[in-house]
């Protein structure tokens, strides 16, 4: 994280007009849940015993699709329903409180941020980012398999897995989420559009940049002249595409950038 790039970022930053922010799992490592392929963030230990051979044994990639919950709601649903106590008993860290700083800046010069994110957990809303477009769903609400009514299940385990659904007497509730080979939500492709299309800055943090749709804006945004900038302590695909590769964690970074840009005491 060399200071030239924290200050030429931190430079755009004060003057843009309306700034696009890609999140992913990365970005709620600091506040420890997991992420999905660099097993950062909480540890098999942390997980009940009974649960711990499931993520040791499973892939979460094959865990978030139909299929595995077609084969084995119940299994599925317990692992869903063990990430969504998680995500409520996590609070948004620095590199979340950040971006929701950034986005009342940017707000205050008649400009916006849009966050994009892949997390399924809400700590962008819960640090106070309001325009945050939820491009996988959210775990903390679930629906029907029959009527796909929606509802946000109580603070506490599910008393059975799979739930029975209370729309529909032969439904199930599963978690509200969008798993591999299920479409994104239409709302959320058109905000996406519309964020990619007049940014002018591009960030991507904490994200390996592997999924699509979402791993494809950074090269639209591109495409259309945005400066691109990546978060992460780790090289992705598109680490020697970007214009600034900042090699740290969100939490790090993310503060630094925001003050750098607003504080007027600059960089710290
Ligand atoms: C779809 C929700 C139509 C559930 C998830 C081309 C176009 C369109 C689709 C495809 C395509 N090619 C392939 C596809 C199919 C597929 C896909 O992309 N597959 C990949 C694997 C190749 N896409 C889909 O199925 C999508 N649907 O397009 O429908 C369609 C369908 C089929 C075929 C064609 C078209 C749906 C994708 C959504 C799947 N649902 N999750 C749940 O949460 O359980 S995806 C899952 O991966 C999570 O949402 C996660 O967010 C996402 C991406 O992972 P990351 O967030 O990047 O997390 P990861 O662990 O990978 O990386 C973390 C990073 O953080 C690392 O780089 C690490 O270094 C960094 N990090 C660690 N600590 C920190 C940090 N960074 C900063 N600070 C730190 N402290």
């Amino acid at each position: 994280m060399t200071p030239e790039a924290l200050k030429r970022v931190a430079a755009v930053l004060r003057t843009a007009h309306r700034v696009a922010v890609l999140t992913g799992a990365g970005i709620s490592a600091e506040s420890g849940l997991r992420t999905f392929r660099g097993g950062t963030g909480a540890t098999a230990a942390d997980l009940p015993a009974d649960m711990q051979a499931l993520w040791k044994e499973f892939d979460p990639m094959r865990l978030a699709t139909p299929e595995a919950f077609d084969a084995d709601p119940a299994m599925v649903s317990r692992w869903y329903d063990w990430r969504r106590l998680g995500c409520l008993a996590a609070e948004p860290n620095a590199g979340h409180r950040a971006l929701a700083r950034l986005e009342r800046e940017l707000a205050s010069r008649s400009g916006q941020l849009t966050i994009l994110t892949q997390n399924v957990d809400r700590l962008h809303q819960k640090a106070g980012s309001r325009v945050v477009v939820e491009l996988h769903g959210t775990i903390l609400e679930w629906r029907c398999t029959m009527s796909g009514r929606r509802t946000t299940p109580s603070p506490e385990p599910m008393p059975a897995y799979p739930m029975p659904s209370p729309f529909h007497p032969r439904g199930v509730l599963r978690p509200d989420v969008v798993w591999f080979g299920e479409m994104l939500p239409e709302a959320a492709l058109k905000a996406a559009a519309e964020a990619v299309e007049a940014c002018e800055v591009f960030m991507s943090i904490g994200t390996s940049a592997v999924v699509y749709p979402a791993a494809g804006y950074i090269a639209a945004a591109a495409a259309r002249g945005a400066m691109t900038v990546e978060v992460n302590p780790e090289a992705t695909p598109i680490s020697s595409a970007v214009d600034v590769s900042i090699r740290a964690k969100a939490g790090e970074a993310l503060p630094r950038l925001v003050a750098g840009a607003f504080d007027s005491s600059g960089l710290a």
